[in-house]
C-alpha cells in the first residue's frame, strides 16, 4: 500500500489474465459460478454488447420504453446501471450483478452483459430471452475503449495509444477481441430467431427509425408523442446532462481524465489514427473479418 495520504484510496488498476481463452479481470470472472447458473426468466431481456459500443443508450431506451409512462419517478432516482445491471459484474464484496438482477422488482428485467457469446449463461438460451446486441464499428469502439481504461481506474492501464490499438487487435483487453465477439453474435442471429442485432452507426444516423424498429423486435406500441419524448431524451446532449444516465455518480471514473458521454460519433477515430495505423488496420481487419454478410460503417 502506498504510504503517500493522498494515494490511499485510489483504487487498484485490474492485472488482465486468461479464463477460457479470454483475457478477463477478476471484476467479471469472481462470480462465475453464480453467473453461469443465472437463473432467466422468459420475459427477461438481455442487452449485449462489447463494452463501449452502446449499451448504456440502448439500456436507457428499453428503460423508457418500459417504464418511462408508469414508474417515471425511476429516471430522477436511479442511475441507469441500477435500473439495468450489469450482470456478471461485482459491484462490491455484499453486491454482485447476479444479485442486483435478482433483486430487481420490475418486469420485465432489463440485464446488461458483455460475455462473448460462449459465455452467455445458458438459461437465456433455454428461455428463449430476448436479446438486443449492439455493435459499433472497430474504430470508433477501440478509441471509445482506450478513453473509458484511462478515465476507469479499475480497468487494466490502458498504455499510450499505439499500444492500446495494438493489443486491440491482438484481442488482448477486457472481454477479449472484438472481431470474435461482433461475428460471435452475429452467428447466433442466425439460428436464434428472438435477437435483434442493431449498429451503433444506425442509432446516430436515425435514432426515432431505430427505435421503431427495437419496437417492432420488442412487441411494443408506444404513442406517436411517447416516441417523440423517448428519442428526444435519448440524445447525447441530454444524456450527457442527465445524472442518471453519465455515470457521474461513479467513483471509480474519472471524469477530469474523460467523462464517461465522450463525444458519441462516429468518425472520431479519424482524430486518433495516424493514417498508417489506419492502414495498418485495415489489413488487419480483412484477414480478420471474413463474413461479407456483417458490414460496418466507419462513417455517415
Ligand atoms: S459501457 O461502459 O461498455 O457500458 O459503455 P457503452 O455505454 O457501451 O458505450 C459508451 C459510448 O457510447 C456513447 N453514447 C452515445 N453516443 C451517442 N448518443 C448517445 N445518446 C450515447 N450514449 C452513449 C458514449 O459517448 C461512449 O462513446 P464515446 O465514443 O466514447 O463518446
Amino acid at each position: 500500500m502506498s504510504a503517500d495520504p493522498d494515494k490511499m484510496d485510489l483504487p487498484s488498476r485490474s492485472e488482465l489474465f486468461d479464463f477460457h481463452g479470454v483475457p478477463m479481470i477478476h471484476y467479471f470472472t469472481d462470480n462465475w459460478e453464480n453467473v453461469q447458473n443465472f437463473q432467466a426468466r422468459p420475459d427477461d431481456i438481455l442487452i449485449a454488447t462489447y463494452p463501449k459500443a452502446g449499451t448504456t443508450w440502448v439500456s436507457y431506451i428499453l428503460d423508457l420504453l418500459y417504464f418511462g409512462q408508469t414508474a417515471p419517478e425511476r429516471q430522477t432516482s436511479i442511475p441507469i446501471y441500477e435500473r439495468v445491471p450489469f450482470l456478471e459484474s461485482i459491484k462490491s464484496a455484499e453486491e454482485t450483478g447476479v444479485d442486483q438482477v435478482n433483486n430487481l422488482p420490475t418486469s420485465p428485467r432489463l440485464i446488461k452483459t458483455h460475455l462473448p457469446i460462449q459465455f452467455v449463461p445458458k438459461s437465456f438460451w433455454e428461455q428463449n430471452c430476448r436479446i438486443v446486441y449492439v455493435a459499433r464499428n472497430a474504430k470508433d469502439n477501440v478509441v471509445s475503449y482506450f478513453h473509458f481504461e484511462r478515465m476507469t481506474l479499475t480497468q487494466p492501464d490502458p498504455g499510450d495509444w499505439s499500444s492500446y490499438l495494438h493489443r486491440f487487435k491482438e484481442g488482448k483487453i477486457v472481454f477479449g477481441p472484438w472481431y470474435d465477439h461482433v461475428n460471435g453474435w452475429w452467428k447466433k442471429k442466425q439460428t436464434y430467431s428472438n435477437l435483434h442485432y442493431m449498429f451503433f452507426e444506425d442509432m446516430v444516423e436515425d435514432t426515432g427509425r431505430e427505435i421503431e424498429k427495437l419496437c417492432r423486435f420488442l412487441g411494443l406500441s408506444p404513442s406517436v408523442e411517447e416516441k417523440k419524448q423517448i428519442t428526444s431524451g435519448v440524445q447525447f446532449d441530454n444524456m450527457k446532462k442527465n445524472n442518471m444516465t453519465n455515470y457521474s455518480t461513479v467513483p471509480v471514473m474519472d471524469f477530469k481524465v474523460s467523462p464517461f458521454m465522450r463525444k458519441g460519433k462516429v468518425g472520431d477515430w479519424k482524430r486518433h489514427f495516424t493514417v498508417a495505423q489506419s492502414e495498418e488496420f485495415d489489413e488487419d481487419y480483412k484477414k480478420k473479418m471474413k463474413d461479407p454478410t456483417l458490414q460496418f460503417r466507419t462513417v455517415v
